[in-house]
């Protein structure tokens, strides 16, 4: 079965409760339950996570690496900073899409750099908690080319 870690790095447990011009008002918890929804549509597993600590996060992408699953990663602020979390994506060999709820190109210039990105399939942002759906929907289909069996037959 197709397994996706989603992770989600500092800040977004505060989620729905501060700043809701920027992030709007869903709950991380929201967003978790919304990716699950559609993660059961797709015959999917996930694995569901939040930490406010880069090492953590560090740990959880070996992890989904060794499990042999992909990665939806919202670093949040480690995105334009972490030079670990990059190194553990390309380390990891887990396919990997970065998303963000906001537009990031839309805002400050520190936010328009991504460590990740390069080390990354692709990039989704802007689409607030769709871009995780789009996220989920992206590595599935990256998943599914890799190991076809895993993808019920068209016949
Ligand atoms: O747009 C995104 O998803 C971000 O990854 C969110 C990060 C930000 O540093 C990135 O540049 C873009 C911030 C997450 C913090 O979330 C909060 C939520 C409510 C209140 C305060 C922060």
């Amino acid at each position: 079965m197709i397994t996706v870690h989603v992770l989600n790095g500092p800040n977004l447990n505060l989620l729905g409760r501060r700043e809701p011009q920027v992030y709007g008002h869903m709950t991380l918890a929201e967003i978790e339950r919304m990716v699950r929804e559609r993660a059961t549509g797709m015959g999917v597993a996930v694995t569901f996570r939040q930490s406010n600590h880069e090492g953590q996060l560090v740990d959880w992408i070996q992890e989904a690496g060794a499990q042999g699953a992909g990665i939806v990663i919202n670093a949040g602020a480690y995105t334009h900073t972490s030079i670990a979390l990059r190194d553990a994506i390309a380390g990891s060999g887990a396919p990997t899409v970065e998303v963000h709820l906001s537009n990031v190109h839309a805002r400050e210039t520190f936010r328009h750099r991504s460590l990740i990105a390069p080390v990354s399939l692709g990039v989704i942002c802007g689409f607030g908690p769709m871009s995780y759906l789009l996220g989920l929907e992206a590595i599935h289909r990256a998943l599914a080319e890799r190991s076809p069996q895993d993808t019920p037959s068209k016949h």
